[in-house]
Order: structure tokens, then sequence, then C-alpha cells
């Protein structure tokens, strides 16, 4: 039978390698992003597989948000997976001069946005008593490391998202999954970095991190399990990596990797 999944932030990263991973494994899908032309592209490469439908907006952008998930044609409207991918880290300082303009970027997206596309998708699936949301956090949301306390803030709550959705929609039928990602080798760190590639390139270097493939398998993973199994909460690292600064790198522990 038809199923379709909704990811947001889906022209990189994580979201991307998402979309490709469900879209060759039977998914109709629904690219979300702010970037017409990499929605485009992702589209025509994967319109092979199924059908693809592509909307253009910016999470943080509530407006946007509701008039166009509100108005899915009733063959897109049934969604039965929704990951919610889309977040970033803007800036990476001490709390005393942290950029208020950054904070505004990480609440508004990781929080506020993650909250405007689910409260516009939940309705449907409460209606058909079922669905599966998948929420990106971070290792950033089960501990704060230096520097980090706005983005640390924006990932712990998601995780309180996650719980809460995981309280209220049970007895709906829907299952929530929360993903806590250590270091993936993605645009993350040059967002972060805002756009120096060197700074960003260091983040990943002396060890293998993470690839936004791995987090894509193991989405399909969780929502692939038995409808029995509810997979609630998973931290992944990879091999070198045991606590959000601690990575060990060409044998000397590198703290801080930021
Ligand atoms: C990405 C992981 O540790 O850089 O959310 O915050 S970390």
């Amino acid at each position: 039978m038809r199923k379709i999944a909704l990811i947001t932030g889906s022209t990189s990263g994580i979201g991307k390698a998402t979309a490709i991973k469900l879209s060759q494994n039977g998914y109709d899908l629904i690219l979300c992003g702010r970037r017409a032309d990499k929605l485009d592209e992702l589209k025509n490469l994967l319109s092979k597989n199924g059908s693809v439908h592509t909307l253009i907006f910016d999470v943080r952008n509530k407006k946007d948000v509701e008039n166009q998930l509100n108005s899915l044609s009733n063959e897109w409207k049934n969604i039965d997976v929704l990951v919610n991918s889309a977040g970033n880290a803007h800036g990476i300082s001490p709390i005393n001069s942290g950029d208020v303009e950054d904070w505004d970027s990480m609440i508004d997206g990781n929080v506020k946005g993650l909250l405007y596309v689910s409260k516009a998708i939940i309705p449907q699936m409460v209606e058909r008593k079922k669905g599966h949301i998948i929420n990106l956090s971070s290792v950033a949301g089960k501990q704060t490391y230096p520097n980090g306390a706005v983005y640390c803030a924006s990932k712990k709550a998601v995780e309180a998202i996650s719980e809460g959705m995981r309280l209220d929609l049970t007895e709906h039928g829907i299952k929530i999954t929360n993903i806590a990602p250590g270091a993936v080798e993605t645009e993350f760190s040059e967002v972060r970095f805002k756009g120096d590639k060197e700074k960003a390139k260091k983040v990943y270097e002396g060890y293998e991190p993470l690839l936004a493939e791995d987090i894509a398998d193991l989405i399909f993973y969780t929502i692939n399990a038995p409808e029995r199994v509810t997979i609630a909460d998973i931290v992944i690292y990879s091999k070198s990596q045991s606590a959000p600064t601690t990575i060990y790198k060409n044998k000397a522990i590198a703290q801080h990797k930021v």
C-alpha cells in the first residue's frame, strides 16, 4: 500500500539522505525546504522511484507552513511518516557574547518550526489513528557543552517535545521516535561557523564521523519496525565519539571538538 513521508530540511544532510533512503524503499515523498533549485534537483533524482511532491517554505515562517501544509491535496494529505529534520546551529560562542539573531534563528527553526509543521500534520494522523513522527534532536539535547547554550537548549526542547508528543499521542496510535546523533559530517558545521569551511572541516578530521546515510538507515529501521514496536529514543555516535565534546582523534582525546 502507498505510504507517504514528509521530510523537512530535505535539501541537504540528514533530510536529503533520508529522502533518498525512503524513496528507494517505496515511499512517496513530500520534500520540504527553502531552496527551490535543490528541491527540484532531488525531485528529478527520486521521481523514477515513486511520486514526489515539493513544498518550498522556511519552517520559521508560521503562515507559510500553515498555508502550504493545510492546502495539500487529498492525494497528499494523509502523511504516514513525518521526519522533522530541519534545524541548524547558528554560531558558537559563550552566552555573554552570543548573537541574539543567532539565538532567534535556532529557537525559531529548531523548536518553533518543528512545532508549526507537526501541528499541521498531527490532526490527520489522529483522525486515521496512525502515523509516525521522527524528531531529529542531537546529543546536544542530552548534555550541554561550552559555547553551545542556546543550540543545546533548542535540542533539549526537542527532547521535551518528543516526550510530550509520545505522552499525548500514544492513545491515538501515533508513534514518536526521538533521534539524537553526535557529529555527522554534513553542512552542519559550515552553517555553525557561518561559512568558514576550514573550521568546519576540522570538526570531522582525524577520525571517521557519522554520515548522513547512517542516520537515514536508522530512521528507516525505526519506521520499519513491527507495528507493536516503538523505538522511542536513540543516541547515535560514530565509533570514535563518547560524549558531545569528546572524540577520539588520532590517538588524542579532543575535548571541545568545536
Ligand atoms: C550535532 C551534534 O555535538 O555538534 O547536533 O552538537 S553536536
